[in-house]
């Protein structure tokens, strides 16, 4: 079975989807392509061979050619047209975040519930990412004895002037309030967020500092520093009460020059999680073949978004906020 993609976005992430089904995966196609802007479009649709250009993407959605939707189209239309995916009974991998409402999470969930079987995937790669499975695999096993703090840097070269605190904390740190229930296996139920002051004549956002809680009384600490200057830079450590696990960057060389040694950090999160969204694409479309589901559900994209919708209250009112976790569907039990 070749699964037929319907892409939705043609932006930064869109093209690159489009670049990794037509040259990277198995068993898949790009069926259409949408964008507003049809000259994007036709960019990224030629990365994948593909010649069907749509403008709406309901007619995406709908269309008896596309088995399968990828949304990765601006953040606020991730909501609907996901449930626009569940209407119409098709397998859809979304960009994070699911939404950036929880209630329309809520929807979501509750649509698949009545269904009663999973159909959405949300686009929190980093769990396909080698380094942090190596760092579950190691909580697994109680190689490092019972884990006490994930402490998480998020860096990245630059932000628009445009981008905002919450931006960071509803944009940026989904992928770690994500990674932090995968590596921890327990959910968030606190949160305090702070800024440092910047010297008023430097501009762009301030840093995001988040101190999270977890059920189990642990403490997950995450930098989101979206004007980082340097290079783009994702860390994570867990800290047990025997030892201790790093996520390892991967690096094609190191450069040893005018008594220096250096490795190159990627300009973006496309290089440094390349593997990282092959995996993932590839496994969404194993799962369609294969009628199980992978990585992480609309549960999960539900869970990032309480946790960011408390961070964003948190930077505001300058207070600790708890995060109010719904008793989980079991359908999401085993996903
Ligand atoms: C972007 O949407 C991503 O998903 C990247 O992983 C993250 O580093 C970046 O800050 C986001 O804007």
């Amino acid at each position: 079975m070749t699964v037929r993609i319907g892409l939705i976005g043609c932006g930064v992430m869109g093209t690159d989807h489009a670049m990794i089904i037509g040259q990277q995966l198995h068993g898949a196609e790009l069926a259409m392509v949408c964008d507003a802007d049809a000259s994007r479009a036709r960019v990224a649709a030629e990365q994948a061979g593909c010649s069907r250009i749509e403008g709406d993407p309901l007619a995406v959605i709908n269309a008896p050619s596309v088995d399968a939707v990828l949304i990765a189209s601006p953040d606020q239309t991730h909501g609907p047209l996901t449930l626009a995916c569940l209407a119409a009974g098709k397998p859809v991998l979304c960009e994070k975040p699911l939404s950036q409402a929880a209630s329309e999470c809520e929807a979501i969930v509750e649509s698949e519930v009545k269904r009663g079987r999973r159909l959405v995937q949300v686009g929190f790669m980093r769990r396909f990412d080698p380094s942090y499975v190596e760092m579950r695999q190691a909580v697994l096993a109680g190689i490092i004895g019972r884990p006490l703090m994930l402490h998480c840097f998020h860096r990245n070269v630059a932000a628009p002037d445009w981008f905002t605190g919450q931006m960071a904390i509803t944009n940026s740190a989904p992928h770690e309030f994500d990674i932090a229930r995968f590596l921890l296996g327990g959910e968030l139920v606190a949160v305090t967020a702070f800024q440092p002051a910047l010297r008023r004549e430097k501009g762009g956002v301030a840093p995001v500092f988040m101190v999270c809680e977890t059920a189990a009384g642990q403490l997950v600490n995450i930098e989101i520093n979206n004007n980082a200057g340097y290079g783009y830079d994702v860390r994570g450590e867990i800290v047990g009460e025997r030892g201790a696990v790093s996520m390892a960057a991967p690096a094609g060389s190191t450069l040893d020059l005018h008594l220096s040694h250096s490795v190159a950090y990627a300009a973006d999160w496309r290089p440094r999680f390349a593997e990282a969204y092959r995996r993932q694409n590839q496994a969404w479309v194993n799962g369609i073949a294969s009628g199980t589901s992978a990585g992480s559900s609309a549960w999960d994209g539900l869970c990032a978004t309480l946790v960011a919708e408390a961070a964003v209250q948190s930077l505001q009112t300058g207070q600790r906020t708890p995060i109010r976790i719904p008793v989980r569907p079991g359908l999401y039990d085993h996903s």
